[in-house]
């Protein structure tokens, strides 16, 4: 088994029921199982800022697929709930990206973990830190990545996210 961080992101529709959506969606996966889930936290638009905000949160996951078959599978969820790329960085109903896979260090076209950008965005790095109560993660560094991060006070609290099962 392989254990998997991932972030999930909306700011177009109904952006919550839109990672309800992308959560339960994932879980339907038999080779995919959420072991934890942050709260959901609403968050200024970082990199192309002309556009709505967004609510992100992490999970962590157990898999026996590997990091491109488990791409495969989000990407499918991603298409599911509507995702077009229209705008680079732009709104999105859904962005499933994996952060981290086991202590992996993968840089393909499609494909980069540790997410080449996690450990400058806030938006990525607060949820995540919610799992660390519970996941095995280095607590300590991302806190420190946290007070570097120049989007940390665009990201508020917005509701606790319950795992159904
Ligand atoms: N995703 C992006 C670009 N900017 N900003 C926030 N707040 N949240 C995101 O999920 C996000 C973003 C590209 O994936
Ligand atoms: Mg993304
Ligand atoms: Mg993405």
């Amino acid at each position: 088994m392989h254990k998997a961080f991932l972030s999930l992101g909306s700011n177009l529709g109904d952006r919550e029921n839109n990672l309800i959506q992308a959560v339960e969606e994932i879980e339907k996966n038999a080779d995919i199982k959420i072991t934890c889930a942050s709260c959901i936290y609403e968050t200024d638009p970082v990199g192309y800022i002309d556009q709505d905000r967004f609510l992100n949160m992490a999970v962590a996951v157990e898999t026996s697929l590997s990091p491109l078959k488990l791409l495969e599978e989000l990407q499918r969820v991603e298409k599911l709930l509507k995702r077009t790329r229209e705008i680079h960085w732009g709104p999105r109903t859904i962005d499933i990206d994996i952060l981290i896979f086991d202590d992996l260090e993968i840089s393909l076209a499609q494909l980069v973990i540790p997410h080449p950008r996690m450990f400058e965005r806030a938006f990525v790095l607060i949820p995540l830190m919610d799992l660390c109560r519970d996941e095995d993660l280095p607590t300590e560094k991302l806190r420190d990545y946290i007070d570097k991060c120049t989007d940390k006070n665009g990201v508020v609290m917005y509701k606790k996210f319950e795992l159904g099962n």
